[in-house]
């Protein structure tokens, strides 16, 4: 059973409990939980990990290296500014990362967080579909490790 490593960056483990108006009222136990359903369903084991430390995300990063098949990263803060996670993704290629947000980067007022220095060296990024958006990176993740035969049909 592939297992899937879900990461969580700073201030997230507030989620639901401050700033509703951009990232609603879910809390990270309810994406938990409802990832948790989501990769029963799916035949895929997960873990969960969160930090307000960028040195125990990078160390959790290095941990997973030949333990998880694919790891869902919402970095937070850290996406626009840490140089050391995006050298720690680089570092334990070819395991993908799959880059994850709450709410669309790319769209919010604030030009800083339109620039991601971790995306270059992730997989793939999913932003601006709320909490589900962690479901949908699962979808991802399993695609990645398994992915569709194209042009088989003939
Ligand atoms: O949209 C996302 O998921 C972000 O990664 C969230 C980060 C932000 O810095 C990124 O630009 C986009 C912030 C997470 C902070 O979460 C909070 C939760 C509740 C209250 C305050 C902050």
């Amino acid at each position: 059973m592939h297992k899937i490593l879900v990461v969580n960056g700073p201030n997230l483990n507030l989620l639901g409990q401050r700033e509703p108006g951009i990232y609603g009222s879910v809390t990270l136990a309810d994406i938990e939980a409802a990832v948790r359903r989501q990769a029963a369903a799916m035949s895929l084991d997960v873990d969960f990990f969160q930090s307000n430390s960028e040195g125990a995300l990078i160390d959790r990063l290095h941990a997973a290296r030949g333990v998880a098949g694919a790891i869902i990263l919402n970095a937070g803060g850290y996406t626009h500014t840490s140089v050391a996670l995006r050298d720690a993704i680089a570092a334990i290629a070819p395991l993908p990362v799959i880059e994850l947000h709450i709410s669309n980067i790319f769209g919010r007022t604030e030009s800083f967080r339109h620039e991601s220095l971790i995306a270059p060296v992730c997989a793939g990024i999913v932003a601006g579909f709320g909490p589900a958006g962690y479901c949908l990176a699962l979808h991802a993740a399993k695609t990645l490790l398994d992915p569709p035969v194209f042009g088989a049909s003939h």
